[in-house]
């Protein structure tokens, strides 16, 4: 799949020549998993998976930053851990562990607060459009891309695959690292996003002028996702907003997201190029035919997520002992770094 890297920054410790390329990506275990955290991160976390080194994590801290009910937030991390299982992330290729697991997340951002102005996380979009809808809003919140920073600086990664929503935090994240190399020596590789070209901003298949998010997933017809029953799938794929007229062409009208999206999503699904995709439909009847071979595709590709999934959370023990052995290899890695962080900043480490 066609990545563009959106940053440009020199790496200060990059790795030897020929050395594999370090990822680091999370997703918040709160919420239901959908079609766009799929497509947008774990989709290609898989496909990159074979020629990286990958740290991929469950960030339950980030959940606590709104109210969670604390036994739906424990299944739901075990629950996105054997989605992330199912759907290829093989523990022998890549360290898969929760964050609060690792207790370097939460010392590592106590650190990188301390050399980040306040007025930099009040220029967050993400936090003024989740605070608006808050009646009280946590400290949590607006200290959340400060603890995703920790959690990439902690594995000096140089990748961060995401959907575009993260882009605005990754730079966040690249700031305080030069900053934090310049106040205390070189110290954090200064990461880069990875965003896809395709596929990095799905909208919401209510309204494809909206993305689609977990907290719009109550809404009917909003959202799909891998543990969804197909028919469900199907049908939601039938509602989906489109226009009035009849071409399958991708598009940056907005009158024709709805069409753009489904051919997003077929694009991704199946691997094929822009032209391939328009081809696929050039004899198709209309938009009814569109929004059944989307959901076909997308179904078939949950199939085995949904299957895998299920079986996996049958056995949480076994879902607990890979997490434990995960969180043994990224401690490795990131206590060290956080020693080195607290050294630098003249804390005594015993
Ligand atoms: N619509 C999307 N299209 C493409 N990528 C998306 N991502 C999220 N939505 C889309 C990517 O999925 C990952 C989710 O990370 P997270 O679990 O930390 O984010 P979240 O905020 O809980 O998930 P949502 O769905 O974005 O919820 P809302 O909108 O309710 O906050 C990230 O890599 C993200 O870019």
């Amino acid at each position: 799949m066609e990545t563009a890297t959106a940053g440009t920054g020199d790496n200060v410790a990059a790795q030897p020549a020929g050395a594999r390329r370090r990822v680091f990506s999370g997703m918040q275990p709160s919420g239901e998993f959908h079609l766009g955290n799929y497509i947008g991160a774990l989709k290609r976390w898989v496909l990159g998976q074979e020629e990286k080194e990958n740290f991929f994590c469950v960030v339950d801290l980030h959940s606590l930053t709104v109210p969670q009910d604390p036994a739906e937030l424990r299944m739901r991390t075990r629950q996105l851990t054997a989605i992330y299982l199912a759907a290829g992330i093989h523990p022998d290729k890549s360290t898969l562990f929760v964050q609060s697991h690792v207790t370097a997340h939460a010392e590592g951002c106590w650190l990188l607060n301390c050399v980040t102005p306040l007025g930099w996380l009040n220029k967050m979009t993400q936090y003024k459009d989740k605070s608006a809808k808050q009646e009280s809003v946590l400290t949590g919140l607006l200290d959340y891309p400060v603890l995703m920073a920790a959690d990439i600086l902690l594995y000096d990664a140089q990748e961060v695959p995401t959907g575009e929503d993260q882009k605005q935090h990754i730079e966040l994240a690249r700031n305080i690292a030069e900053r934090f190399n310049h106040l205390y020596g070189e110290t954090f590789v200064v990461p880069e996003p990875v965003i896809a070209k395709v596929g990095a901003r799905i909208m919401g298949l209510d309204n494809p002028l909206v993305k689609m998010s977990k907290s719009s997933s109550g809404v009917r017809g909003h959202s799909v996702g891998p543990l969804d029953d197909p028919a469900e799938i199907e049908r939601s794929f039938k509602r989906a907003v489109t226009d009035p007229g009849n071409e399958i062409r991708f598009s940056d009208d907005p009158a024709k997201a709805g069409v753009n999206n489904l051919l997003s999503i077929y694009q991704v699904i199946t691997g094929r190029s822009g032209e391939e995709v328009e081809n696929d439909f050039a004899n198709a009847r209309g938009y009814g035919d569109l929004k059944k071979r989307v959901a076909e595709v997308v179904i078939e590709e949950f199939r085995p997520v949904r299957e895998g999934a299920a079986r996996l959370m049958a056995d949480a023990a076994e879902l607990d002992r890979l997490l434990a052995r995960g969180a043994e290899q990224a401690a490795a890695v990131a206590m060290p770094k956080l020693r080195e962080m607290k050294e630098k900043m003249g804390l005594i480490v015993p």
